[in-house]
């Protein structure tokens, strides 16, 4: 994509927020059984797990094991896997593939995929509050960011946005609000969590907002030259759909290196905090040469 090669991803990481999601249970009784079917069916079709590895790697540059913060981490893949599945109903982007598999609403109908993903959300909100160690005040607030950032404030106002059509809205602003917001909170969360304040969390959340950017930038290149196997759905979704990409906008080379620019003030930014952040150097990395 960038003439690179791939950078390599923190698969054990990954493995570790995938086992966890693995053992969630969602229903109580029988009668809710294909609710939590259609549930684990989207959370468990096998995403990247890009923020809540981003999350891990934080508590790992803040030097707290990984596997502390998982609840919190599962708890921000359930709210973007909800998203996901709302975002692929007819009334929204009408698209029939994710992940490479048929879409929530495809498999078990409109109905049990609206509410595959409000289900998402609240159990999302329960796992964390009632899962996540650490002093109360600072699950709170970390808890307050996810949510902030899931928010009118965040990804659905994004959403909003990109749904309302405004052509005077910024490219960069809407997505800061509809992607950028939930990657921010997967580093802002954790530096929460750990009571962190102050000058300290700067660069993280420089990097951070950063992140975002590259990433989305990066999804609009690969949605024009992706491979459908590797990406999961249609190539030219975007177009079809009529969106202003980055690459609409700016033409593929432009894109590629607003793209590259994005990332290294990401790698700028990292480069001031303090910690052990090589792994989520690696995650940058990995963000701007991906392939899916
Ligand atoms: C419907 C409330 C609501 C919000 C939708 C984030 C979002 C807002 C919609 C997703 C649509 C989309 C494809 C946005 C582009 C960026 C994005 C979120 C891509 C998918 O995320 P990845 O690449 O996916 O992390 P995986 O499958 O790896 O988890």
């Amino acid at each position: 994509m960038t003439g690179t090669e791939t950078a390599v991803y923190p698969v054990e990481l990954q493995r570790q927020v995938d086992d966890y999601l693995k053992d969630l249970r969602f229903a109580a009784e029988p009668g809710t059984a294909r609710l939590d079917q259609a549930m684990r069916y989207s959370l468990l079709a096998g995403g990247k797990r890009i923020r809540p590895v981003l999350a891990l790697a934080t508590a790992e540059a803040l030097r707290r094991p990984p596997a502390d913060v998982l609840p919190l981490a599962a708890s921000i893949e359930m709210i973007h896997t909800y998203s996901l599945i709302h975002d692929d109903l007819p009334a929204m982007d009408d698209d029939e593939l994710r992940r490479g598999k048929p879409t929530c609403h495809v498999a078990y109908g409109e109905d049990v995929a609206i509410l595959a993903g409000d289900g998402l959300f609240a159990e999302a909100l329960r796992l964390a509050l009632a899962e996540q160690h650490g002093e109360p005040a600072n699950v709170l607030a970390a808890v307050t960011e996810v949510v902030g950032a899931a928010g009118v404030r965040g990804m659905v106002g994004g959403q909003y946005l990109d749904v309302a059509g405004d052509t005077a809205v910024e490219l960069r602003h809407l997505h800061e609000l509809k992607t950028g917001a939930l990657i921010a909170a997967s580093v802002g969360a954790v530096l929460a969590l750990e009571g962190m304040s102050g000058p300290a969390t700067i660069p993280f959340r420089r990097f951070a907002a950063e992140l975002g950017v590259v990433f989305q930038i990066v999804d609009d290149i690969l949605d024009v030259t992706g491979d459908e196997a590797e990406i999961g759905k249609p190539r030219g979704s975007d177009e079809r759909h009529g969106k202003a990409t980055y690459v609409s906008v700016h033409g593929l080379e432009r894109a590629r290196e607003l793209a590259r620019a994005s990332h290294g003030k990401a790698r700028a930014a990292l480069a001031e905090a303090e910690g052990d952040t090589a792994r989520l150097g690696q995650i940058a990395d990995y963000i701007l040469t991906r392939t899916t």
